[in-house]
């Protein structure tokens, strides 16, 4: 059975997730209650199915865009609607069945325990990652780490977390970027500035192959540029607050 909550939801960000959605969906519902995906302008028919199930299972809620907008613009639609309706955190996973559903119980878990917090997921890759992938992280995950002055970032680009929303929708009410796929590492670096201390939990994460039903929408040069522009921002935030970013680090070591 899964686990109820009125605190904590899983939300998931979708747009054109291939087929794996709706096991990825299921999977997360056999451990979670309440399950919010929000379908961004996808054009592939999974809005429908997702509708469709969500008819059949009460914990699943089903929010769709009319307009692909980007995975930051979807998480910030589904954290309003959730602090609207009480939720206080989600945990945020994929669409297309490359992050780790029986994990939802301890990330929420490690999240009740210190709410104050924002657990993050360490991925654990497979030997057949593309190493492309595995190795742009590290630029972002060095950038990241500078940018917070080492304060405890795992890993900056792994969307299986679970956030405080009040936080990070006060951070996104005041920043006009983090909107597509600069949303994870930007919210990360963002909350380690407003004191938010990160928790990291080890977990796998997989690549499907396209004749698995491995769907990307990461280009690599559109969106190594919006990570680029990203860190730029970000470095001069960093180079702003250093006093307050040395002081606070002083504090904790
Ligand atoms: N809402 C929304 N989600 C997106 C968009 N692009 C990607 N996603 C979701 O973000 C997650 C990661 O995207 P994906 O294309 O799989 O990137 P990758 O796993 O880094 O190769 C998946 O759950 C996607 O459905 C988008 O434009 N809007
Ligand atoms: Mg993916």
């Amino acid at each position: 059975m899964p686990i109820n909550s009125t605190t904590h939801l899983v939300l998931i960000p979708s747009y054109n997730p291939g087929p794996k959605v709706l096991a990825t969906v299921r999977a997360a519902l056999a451990q979670w209650s309440p399950v919010w995906v929000v379908v961004d302008g996808s054009s592939d028919g999974s809005g429908e199915a997702l509708q469709a199930l969500a008819g059949e299972n009460s914990g699943l809620k089903v929010i769709v865009l009319p307009e692909n907008r980007g995975k930051g613009s979807a998480v910030l639609e589904g954290i309003t609607q959730a602090e609207a309706a009480g939720f206080t955190h989600a945990l945020t996973m994929d669409s297309d069945g490359q992050h780790p559903a029986d994990l939802i119980p301890a990330f929420m878990a490690a999240s009740q325990a210190q709410l104050a917090t924002m657990v993050l997921g360490k991925p654990v890759f497979a030997a057949d990652a593309p190493a492309l992938r595995v190795n742009g992280r590290k630029v972002s995950n060095g950038w990241a780490n500078l940018e917070t002055l080492w304060m405890g970032i795992g890993d900056s680009l792994y969307g299986f977390r679970v956030y405080p929303i009040a936080p990070l929708k006060n951070i996104m009410q005041r920043n006009r970027w983090m909107r597509r796929f600069d949303f994870d590492p930007e919210a990360v670096v963002r909350l380690c500035w407003e004191g938010v201390r990160p928790v990291n939990i080890d977990a796998p994460v997989r690549y499907f192959r396209p004749e698995e039903g491995g769907v990307s929408h990461f280009r690599y040069l559109r969106d190594n540029t919006l990570l680029t522009w990203m860190h730029s921002r970000l470095f001069i935030g960093f180079l702003l607050r250093l006093p307050l970013l040395v002081w606070r680090r002083r504090a904790v070591s």
